[in-house]
């Protein structure tokens, strides 16, 4: 099968593909499992039944392949989000897919399969922490991933942002039990000694209590780490100071937007009435390189406050900015309000030329919804004209990230940053050029108007 990855193209970010190491865990052993990772491994697909994640980008790559696989004769299960938020598409192309967290009905769809009765569709259920098994890495070989030490301690989050759909997929928010996850910490220390962890949880610190408790644990075994977290713990003194005495290097923050209008509009009122400027300093001195994400498109976004966002946004002394348009994901809150209202252009995730990247690239500039104040084009040229000015390699900020690092004594993460900031940086003028150059359809950024085809 004709492999259309071009590494070139690849994520400034690479990790294990944790949810398939989880499965793996769940699987009886006759059966014999292989991992095949399009980030690192050529794709070979040699096997009798195959099993897929879902995530809403790469649905239309992944029907691809199954497809393929299945006139060949082989099995194709699917799971994963998409797979839970659109079950009757996703099986229009598998022998069965498994809807929601997999690890508790999983041997059943495995016994199914080796007896030969295989159902079109399983449902899982948020599975019960006190059933959480740790994770063997050993699955994921000498593979060798940008971040390698991957794990997480909780599930799903206590907010309900309407953009996002991981609060809606996951189902309640849920602790891992310490002794699991210093199991897992233990094996990756062993496994990956000189690298961080990074915790890919939706709201690592989400509730206060067992947050100190991980980041004791972390204090303990002496391991730094990176984390996401929301804008009110980022904003709170005393939880940055413990994580960094606890060893965090490093935190991608949820601002979506500096406004509270926008915030408050996507129900994402942790954010509101929060100083972004003041705690991100705050983390730099505590040894944190800050990653801030952010939203272009939100409802009270315009023309005329780009210029004052832009400045405000300057004055953050953060390692690097992550600016995003919207996009509207099938099974959250907002995509369904934006449907009803007729604001929705196109099934993006249908479209058959995903590029497999979570970086400032073609796929991730294009636009499937009306925007009140922004045409597609000129959302195009905001988020990479601001993308490119705030990742500007300047001297001051060079430094403010080296001398972060040096607070930690961790040279090299602070380099790593600097290098994505640069990436951000570049990519997007490469872009802006050849906007400039020719049209935006020519960098794959197409305005597209279509009308919606469900
Ligand atoms: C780690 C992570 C990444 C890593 C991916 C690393 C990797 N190699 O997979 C990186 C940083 C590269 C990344 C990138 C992106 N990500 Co991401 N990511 C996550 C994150 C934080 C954790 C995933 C995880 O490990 N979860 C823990 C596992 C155990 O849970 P799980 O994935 O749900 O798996 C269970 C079930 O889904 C099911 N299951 C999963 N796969 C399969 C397969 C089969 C066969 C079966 C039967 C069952 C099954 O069983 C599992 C066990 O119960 C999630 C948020 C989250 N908390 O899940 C977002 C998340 C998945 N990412 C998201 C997004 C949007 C992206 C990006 C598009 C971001 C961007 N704008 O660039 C890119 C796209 C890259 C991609 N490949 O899809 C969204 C996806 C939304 C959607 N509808 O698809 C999420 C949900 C975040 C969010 N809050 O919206 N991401
Ligand atoms: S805080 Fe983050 S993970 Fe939680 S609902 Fe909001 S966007 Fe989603």
């Amino acid at each position: 099968m004709e492999n259309r990855f071009n590494l070139e193209t690849m994520s400034s970010i690479s990790q294990p593909p944790v949810p398939l190491g989880v499965l793996a865990a769940a699987t009886p052993r006759e059966i014999e499992t292989a991992l095949l990772d399009e980030q690192t491994d050529e794709m070979r697909f040699d096997g009798d039944v195959f099993g897929f994640t879902v995530t809403t980008h790469f649905a239309s790559r992944v029907y691809g392949f199954a497809d393929e696989l299945r006139a060949a004769g082989k099995k194709v299960i699917l799971g994963g989000i998409h797979v839970t938020v659109r079950p009757d598409e996703a099986m229009r192309h598998a022998d069965a897919i498994v809807t929601g967290e997999a690890e508790e009905v999983w041997p059943t769809v495995c016994a199914d399969l080796l007896a030969g009765r295989l159902r079109p569709r399983y449902d899982g259920h948020p599975t019960p922490p006190s059933r959480t098994k740790p994770l063997d890495y050993s699955f994921f070989g000498n593979r060798r991933y940008l971040q390698p030490a991957c794990l997480f301690a909780t599930r799903g989050c206590n907010f309900r942002c309407s953009f996002c759909v991981s609060s809606r997929f996951h189902g309640p928010f849920r602790l891992k039990p310490l002794d699991v996850l210093e199991r897992e910490i233990d094996q990756l220390s062993e496994l990956h000694p000189d690298s961080f962890l990074q915790f890919t949880d939706d709201n690592l610190l989400g509730n206060r209590e067992y947050g100190t408790e991980v980041l004791a644990l972390l204090r303990r075994k002496r391991r730094r780490f990176a984390a996401m977290v929301t804008l009110d713990q980022f904003c709170d003194r005393d939880l940055v100071r413990e994580a960094g005495e606890s060893g965090c290097i490093g935190v991608a923050v949820g601002v979506e937007s500096i406004d509270d209008d926008n915030c408050a509009s996507v129900s994402k009122y942790q954010n509101v009435g929060r100083s972004v400027a003041d705690a991100a300093r705050w983390a730099g001195e505590c040894g944190m390189q800050v990653a801030l994400l952010l939203i272009l498109g939100l409802p009270h976004d315009t023309p005329s406050r780009t210029a004052r966002t832009l400045s405000a946004l300057r004055e953050i002394p953060a390692a690097m900015f992550d600016l995003r348009i919207l996009r509207l994901f099938p099974g959250s809150d907002m995509f369904d309000t934006m449907l009803a209202r007729g604001d929705v252009t196109d099934c993006w995730w249908l479209r058959d030329d995903p590029l497999p990247t979570n970086h400032v690239l073609p796929n991730h500039l294009r636009v499937y919804f009306r925007h009140p104040h922004f045409s597609a084009t000129e959302l195009q040229r905001t988020a990479l004209e601001m993308t490119r000015d705030l990742n500007r390699m300047d001297p001051e900020s060079v430094a403010r990230a080296l001398e972060v690092g040096r607070r930690r004594g961790d040279a090299a993460f602070a380099m790593t940053a600097l290098a994505v900031r640069a990436r951000f940086g570049s990519d997007a003028s490469d872009l802006l050029e050849r906007m400039d150059a020719t049209t935006s359809a020519a960098v794959g950024c197409d305005e597209r108007d279509s009308l919606l085809r469900l």
